[in-house]
């Protein structure tokens, strides 16, 4: 062990009485999806710049989300979007991940692509677009049937961008009848994830606009639906982590896409813009695994983690790779909060002791940490080094230009 880690595990076990096996064991169960999507080539509105190496389909998408998971340990799992990763047997989309020591996660549905969603989707006034928008949420549940994943993560572009385009109420009503036909239609253990989003591509109304109405749905629905967080989706200022500690109290905090922004829904790689958000995160959510509520507990305990960005000019595998680290590393910090310390300052209406007792977490240099973590799961030590001498960049070259982009 190096000195530098063995000085943090001093400072953290030995002055704060947190046990550094279990910090350890909890950064290793921490599991981590990448999205299928942020392989491929993306862009904004005014150009998608193609590069090379880019998956083809996905099949070669799997392949790269394969690769990250070698390299960190924690990200068994990819999400896939439908029809972006349609295949003629997903059966055998599921067999090639499976050979990789992969699995399908989260199945996303897009109700935004096709020309007849242009005006909505399921809130579209005509009932044939309405009708065909459920179609396509019931396909995506027969999808992750038969990729044998438990999760449906939806997430709707319809909204409307001038005042009196539409009746908001009537929309309301038909986004419900929608999503509860979609719900009835899921296994008992599956989970429909309902994420918000402000604004964009709709700028004056978006029908799925906040958390609190993305939680008013799912509860209206049902056990199965919960919310997801999106760290993007939020109007500037906005306290995200009041919003996930609120969820979580409710028992209705299903899963996050982790990304960063700085303006809009930028999609940059997590941790690169806000870190201390991202912290302040995981410190409500490990506050709530310490909840004397068992069902809060379990809440906190069962979220879902996905990353959902889209590389418009970097390197998409070590732009994964990055976030993922990024994650790990807020984690860890979080993990060394010495709780103790914060609820006695909470008592003593102690303000400055509490945001002390937090903050300081935050100060701490947690890579000898991670390092050691890393060893003891037998993946590289640096994840982004081993991958640039993998070969795998230059291999993946030979794919050409031109691959699967939205
Ligand atoms: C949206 C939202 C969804 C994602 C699409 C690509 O803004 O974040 O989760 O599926 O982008
Ligand atoms: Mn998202
Ligand atoms: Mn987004």
């Amino acid at each position: 062990m190096s000195d530098k880690a063995y000085y943090l595990f001093e400072e953290i076990q030995t002055n704060r009485g947190i046990r550094i096996d279990k910090v350890k064991e909890k950064i290793k169960k921490l599991a981590i999806e990448t999205p299928s999507w942020g392989y491929g080539d993306s862009g904004t509105r005014f150009k998608v710049f193609q590069k090379a190496g880019i998956p083809r389909n996905a099949f070669e998408k799997i392949d790269d989300a394969a690769m990250v998971h070698r390299l960190t340990g924690v990200c068994p799992s990819v999400a896939i979007h439908i029809p972006w990763d349609k295949v003629e047997d997903y059966g055998q989309l599921a067999e090639h991940a499976h050979h990789q020591g992969l699995r399908i996660g989260a199945v996303n549905p897009n109700l935004f692509q096709d020309n007849d969603y242009m005006l909505g989707s399921v809130c579209n006034v005509d009932p044939i677009v309405r009708k065909k928008a459920l179609a396509h949420l019931l396909e995506c549940v027969q999808v992750a049937k038969e990729v044998q994943s438990d999760n449906i993560s939806l997430w709707l572009a319809d909204g409307t961008n001038y005042p009196g385009q539409a009746n908001l109420r009537q929309r309301k009503h038909w986004l419900y009848e929608s999503l509860a036909e979609l719900y009835s239609s899921l296994l008992p253990q599956m989970r429909l994830f309902i994420e918000y989003k402000f604004f964009e591509p709709a700028f004056y109304h978006t029908d799925l606009a906040d958390w609190g109405m993305a939680f008013h749905l799912a509860n209206q629905l049902g056990q199965q639906a919960q919310v997801l967080v999106d760290t993007g989706h939020h109007a500037q200022g906005t306290n995200v982590e009041h919003i996930v500690s609120y969820l979580l109290d409710e028992q209705k905090l299903g899963g996050f896409h982790f990304n960063s922004r700085k303006y809009a829904d930028d999609d940059l790689i997590v941790g690169t813009m806000n870190p201390y958000e991202l912290f302040l995160i995981f410190y409500q959510i490990l506050d709530a695994e310490k909840d004397v509520d068992a069902g809060v507990r379990k809440t906190a305990e069962n979220i879902a983690y996905m990353i959902d960005q889209s590389h418009v000019i970097e390197p998409k595998i070590p732009a994964m790779i990055r976030s993922v680290m990024n994650v790990q590393t807020q984690y860890a910090k979080a993990l060394c909060i010495d709780f103790v310390k914060v609820r006695q300052a909470q008592l003593e209406n102690d303000v400055l002791g509490a945001e002390n007792a937090v903050r300081e977490a935050f100060e701490f240099d947690v890579s000898p940490l991670l390092r050691v973590v890393r060893e003891e799961m037998g993946v590289p030590v640096d994840p982004l080094q081993a991958y640039e001498a993998s070969g795998y960049p230059k291999q993946i070259l030979e794919r050409g230009v031109g691959g699967a982009s939205w």
